[in-house]
């Protein structure tokens, strides 16, 4: 396991931006805009399946030994996921969202290829260092993508990519020139990036007291075990946090914007 949170980040980061030249460029553009030269990011996201070798608290448990502590749980019945988010106690440091996909409500067919995959993985490596960063673990054929995506966007990205971070996400509190998600929607648009416009381009906003958008998945080529081929990889994420009644800020998620959000890796 890891002693150093901001280590395993970079790590993370580097794994993440090596298929994501987006995200690269977006954080080029909007730290040019900082004194500091320095964006914050609110939270990373993880996926799983959930069956014993790869279940959600295997990923989690990286976290909790660097002193991170469950926080909330969340449910998306339509997806077949469930997924927790996890809090720092030194707030500098980004939250992490953990989903797990449900295996067992996908068809006899998904199932089947979905076992076979986590079989090829030897059961230690979710307890390596660099587990978060370490991509796939087993071989897929395109014809075994295919049947995956057919039923289950999540399930297919998960197949090809294994796993790494999801997206990245700038705290858009922490900017220096707006603290306006509608900003830098605009200025990303501007510079060509393609939003997620599925339920809206920002989802939730001052009422639940987070609103968020993304940019629609960058394209990366996968070695499947018979062709190579381009398909969505990760995205990044802009989070505006507002304050409650109580006059704290907000850190939970919202359902019905993250579930609009895990359709930033279908293909656009
Ligand atoms: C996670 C989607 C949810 C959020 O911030 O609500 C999410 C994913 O796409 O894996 O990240
Ligand atoms: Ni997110």
């Amino acid at each position: 396991m890891h002693n150093n949170i901001d280590t395993l980040f970079a790590n993370m980061w580097d794994d993440y931006v090596a298929i994501t030249p987006s995200a690269h460029k977006i954080h080029a553009l909007l730290a040019d805009e900082e004194s500091t030269n320095n964006i914050v990011n609110d939270h990373v996201a993880f996926r799983t399946f959930a069956l014993d070798k790869t279940a959600l608290e295997k990923l989690a448990a990286h976290f909790l030994a660097l002193g991170y502590t469950e926080m909330g749980d969340y449910n998306f019945e339509a997806k077949k996921l469930t997924a927790k988010h996890f809090e720092h106690p030194d707030d500098t440091k980004p939250k992490v969202f953990i989903s797990e996909l449900r295996v067992n409500e996908l068809s006899d067919n998904a199932q089947a290829i979905i076992q076979k995959l986590v079989a090829q993985m030897d059961a230690d490596v979710v307890t390596a260092d660099n587990f978060l960063y370490s991509g796939r673990h087993w071989d897929i054929s395109k014809a075994d993508y295919d049947a995956l995506l057919d039923e289950s966007e999540y399930a297919a990205w998960l197949a090809a990519w294994g796993f790494c971070a999801n997206h990245f996400t700038v705290s858009v509190n922490h900017l220096g020139q707006t603290d306006e998600l509608s900003d830098v929607n605009a200025r990303l648009k501007d510079a060509g990036f393609v939003l997620n416009t599925s339920g809206g381009e920002i989802k939730g906003g001052p009422e639940v007291f987070l609103a968020q958008s993304s940019t629609m998945a960058d394209r990366a080529p996968v070695n499947f075990s018979d062709e190579t081929a381009a398909i969505p990889s990760c995205f990044y994420e802009f989070a505006q946090r507002y304050n409650m009644p109580n006059g704290k800020r907000y850190q939970g998620f919202v359902a019905a914007s993250a579930d609009k959000i895990f359709e930033s890796t279908n293909a656009s």
